[in-house]
């Protein structure tokens, strides 16, 4: 099997690799790295020296490909399967891989700030950097997107793209730091649509067992 993906259950730029993986059923090999083992950081610095996973590993191609997007991209080239993650139309690429930028750093990023911050000593806390009206304002622009009557399927239409890739760990987490505003219709049955699909259900089992390390809410 030539492709390696380093990464963790519970990290969810490494659920956007694991989602298109299991889209296509691409066989992979598996290769959970514990960043808190030092040989294991070691190891992933050396394929990778910002050390942040997902990293794919293609001894096929003699490549190793860092960022989930990318990953993702990488994917859909060399091993293309019936989901194709960057739509053939240039417009709906373009659209595709502008979706995928918004995930990643408006939701995305907020999110990680807060539960980064849900780490930091109590007197070392950076609530500037905690982007909670962030989070909202991006939560409505999806809810316009994906508004009752206007609704598109997936993030770029009709069609399970990148974007959807990066949208599903954006949305968990964020729904679980600062919770989806009621009456947001359409970014709910969107997330519960994200949910209800077969490569997404699969990273969620996988993650489950290791809920229990998220970082809790602290005073
Ligand atoms: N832009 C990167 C972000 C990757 C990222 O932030 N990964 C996190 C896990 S979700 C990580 O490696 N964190 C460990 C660290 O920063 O030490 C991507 O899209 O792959």
């Amino acid at each position: 099997m030539p492709l390696t993906l380093h990464y963790h259950p519970l990290a969810s730029f490494c659920w956007k690799a694991l989602i298109a993986l299991y889209e296509n059923d691409i066989p992979f090999t598996a290769n959970m790295v514990d960043l808190g083992n030092a040989a294991e950081r070691a190891a992933l610095l050396k394929l990778w020296p910002i050390g942040k996973f997902p990293v794919l590993r293609d001894d096929a191609r003699d490549r190793t490909v860092a960022e989930s997007s990318i990953i993702i991209e990488y994917l859909d080239r060399h091993y293309p399967g019936p989901t194709r993650f960057i739509p053939a139309s240039e417009e709906l690429a373009l659209q595709t891989r502008l979706r995928d930028r918004f995930y990643d750093l408006y939701v995305h990023l907020p999110m990680q700030k807060i539960i980064g911050d849900r780490l930091r000593r109590r007197d070392k806390k950076d609530p500037y950097g905690v982007e909670r009206a962030q989070l909202r304002t991006s939560y409505g622009v999806i809810e316009t997107q994906m508004a009752a009557g206007t609704a598109d399927t997936w993030a770029t239409g009709d069609l399970f793209t990148l974007a959807d890739c990066a949208a599903l760990p954006a949305l968990f987490y964020g729904n679980m730091v600062e919770p989806f505003p009621n009456g947001h219709s359409g970014l709910i049955a969107y997330f519960e649509r994200l949910n209800a699909r077969p490569s997404v259900a699969r990273v969620m089992k996988e993650a489950e067992p290791y809920f229990a390390m998220v970082p809790k809410e602290t005073a």
